[in-house]
């Protein structure tokens, strides 16, 4: 590895009052730097240098307490071939992610629903809030969906385990089944098939071209994490007085007239009350996570992270974490969850143009502004700053991101009500959103389900989003994972989706190219995708009437093309004569020469 240091944490009942030896021979080319001890007499680091040309094998000591000798023995594994580029290959904006929940996608083992030794022992479907039994076999079963939908990267909710009860509260069911409420960082969750499922599905992925993104969760652990029982210091969590919720106002944050005190709050106040706000500044902690960041990426070979309550973490923190996986992986992106209102915001919280003091090194953000824009031209009139206008105006905002196609855009997620709802079920609305999502500029992500009209609103709860893929659960009536089992609306946004996100991914002005938006007409917004051996232009009509495109007022762009091919129907249509826009519609064309 490119960082030659390691911190060991060992954990064992006054394990820190031992003597250590530390004289084995297989230790040749193994430095021990130091031994630190903590007030917990329960703990000690050790801090080793491998030398760069120790063999694989393995750190062996002993730890002698009284008449007891513990001999431990940690793996020193061949580091992966490929000097972090081969694998790790970053997300960017030629993929196309698709989000899922492997609780509730499919169920590929129903030998792993529940454990009796787990505190969690329910699988239950007939719960919206309790765990389903879905898991990442049942991911691995679907390869071929994936595919042939044009995915081109997975982003699972986490599949780190969570140990956590199911409670039951005054307003319904808690139980971990989306994994954000991590109990052991290096275990993956049995129920989801453990480590041994999770390499299996890599190996899976990879083989057939598609990339894993895997989710990490900095801000706060699930109180039943094993460290809560016996923390190292009482340091590694956010402690108050008493139970102090954050303000979730990222200004705080970054606001150069806001107070100290809203700041601590907003960074140090714990989310909700089962979930523990870690201390990201003590050192020990830091390390123990950027250790592990580092070891689950080459263990299981990631191509990408997503950090969860990106805004909460510590920003130093936060950028060591980065810096350190950047160093050991250099092709590694991470896009951080920060759901902010205005693009000033987002770009605070990763690589940007911003005059500020502290500066992020974030490679993007889930851009919640441009998705909210987004939903906005579908469902709002325009007006100067309205409907489609608010789109034009959110993306006229990039120059503030150093590299805004890094950004990952959206139309809804697990968080969030569902895009088909949204839109009111309506079918026009359906394929202007997903005609935008795979066109504009950055890393399209597609929510599990949209491609077949799931619907719903988070009323009563999340988990009203968060339904079973059909199809992926034994028993199931039917089966939206063959062109069978769909109704004949949902095989036309399946295909709508697949054939845009099949053209894309051959489509180097989309993956690559410059974005030219105008400013929109009555309505109509006009933007081109283009670089040197690709031009696409998009006219989305948000007007209920139907409007004339000139290519003519667009020749910045047009000029010297012949003919415009639809890439939905195929149709071509000559570039010297005005195009109808039908309204509420989007129009994708590619230009050509003849
Ligand atoms: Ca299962
Ligand atoms: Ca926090």
């Amino acid at each position: 590895m490119k960082n030659p240091h390691l911190q060991l944490m060992v954990h064992g009942k006054n394990i820190g009052k031992s003597e250590l030896d530390f004289s084995q021979k297989s230790n040749l080319g193994i430095r021990l730097d130091s031994i630190q001890k903590l007030k917990n007499p329960n703990y000690l680091f050790l801090n080793f240098t491998i030398g760069a040309n120790v063999k694989p094998g393995k750190i062996v000591f002993s730890l002698i307490l009284g008449p007891t000798i513990n001999i431990i023995s940690i793996p020193l594994n061949q580091p992966v071939p490929g000097k972090g580029i081969k694998y790790a290959r970053g997300i960017n904006s030629t993929d196309f992610i698709y989000l899922l929940m492997p609780d509730r996608f499919s169920n590929g083992d129903p030998t792993n629903d529940h454990y009796a030794n787990m505190r969690d022992t329910v699988a239950d479907r007939t719960n919206p809030l309790a765990r389903h039994g879905g898991d990442l076999q049942g991911i691995i079963n679907h390869i071929d969906y994936f595919q042939q939908m044009g995915v081109t990267a997975l982003w699972l909710t986490p599949v780190i385990e969570n140990d956590m009860p199911l409670e039951k509260e005054p307003n319904g069911w808690l139980s971990g089944y989306h994994g954000y409420w991590f109990t052991d960082h290096y275990e993956i969750d049995k129920r989801f098939g453990g480590k041994e499922a999770y390499l299996k599905l890599v190996k899976a992925a990879h083989a057939r071209g598609l990339k894993i993104i895997q989710d990490a969760v900095y801000n706060h652990i699930g109180a039943a994490h094993w460290i809560m029982d016996d923390p190292p210091s009482e340091d590694w969590i956010n402690r108050w007085p008493a139970y102090q919720g954050t303000n979730h106002r990222e200004q705080a944050v970054f606001d150069i007239h806001g107070s100290e005190k809203d700041k601590e709050v907003m960074e140090a106040g714990w989310f909700v009350p089962h979930l523990p706000d870690l201390n990201l500044r003590n050192p020990f902690l830091a390390t123990y996570l950027i250790q592990q960041a580092i070891w689950m990426t080459q263990e299981f070979q990631l191509d990408g992270w997503r950090v969860d309550t990106y805004k909460y973490c510590d920003p130093v923190f936060m950028n060591n974490l980065n810096a350190a996986l950047e160093k050991e992986f250099p092709l590694i992106t991470a896009f951080g969850e920060a759901t902010v209102n205005t693009v000033a915001a987002g770009a605070y919280f990763c690589r940007n143009n911003l005059n500020v003091s502290w500066k992020s090194n974030l490679t993007g953000i889930l851009d919640f502004p441009v998705c909210y824009a987004m939903l906005e031209a579908m469902k709002k009139n325009h007006g100067w700053t309205d409907g489609v206008n608010r789109l034009y105006t959110t993306l006229a905002e990039d120059m503030l991101y150093q590299n805004p196609m890094n950004n990952c855009i959206f139309l809804d997620n697990h968080d969030m009500d569902r895009f088909y709802s949204v839109v009111g079920e309506d079918w026009s609305s359906f394929k202007m959103g997903i005609g935008l999502l795979l066109t504009e500029r950055g890393v399209p992500h597609l929510y599990y389900g949209t491609e077949i009209l799931m619907k719903n609103f988070k009323n009563p709860s999340d988990a009203m989003v968060r339904e079973d893929f059909p199809g992926g659960f034994e028993g199931d009536p039917q089966n939206k994972f063959l062109p069978s089992g769909r109704t004949d609306s949902e095989n036309l946004a399946f295909n709508y989706v697949s054939k845009l996100a099949n053209f894309r991914k051959t489509s180097s002005a989309i993956g690559n190219g410059a974005l030219m938006q105008y400013i929109p007409s009555k309505g109509v917004y006009v933007y081109f995708r283009y670089d040197k051996h690709q031009t696409i232009l998009c006219a989305l009509n948000s007007d209920t009437v139907s409007a004339n495109l000139n290519f003519e007022d667009f020749s910045e762009r047009t000029k010297g093309f012949e003919t415009a091919t639809d890439i939905i129907t195929g149709a071509s249509y000559p570039a010297s004569e005005k195009m109808i826009i039908p309204a509420r519609s989007i129009t994708i064309l590619e230009l050509k020469k003849r």
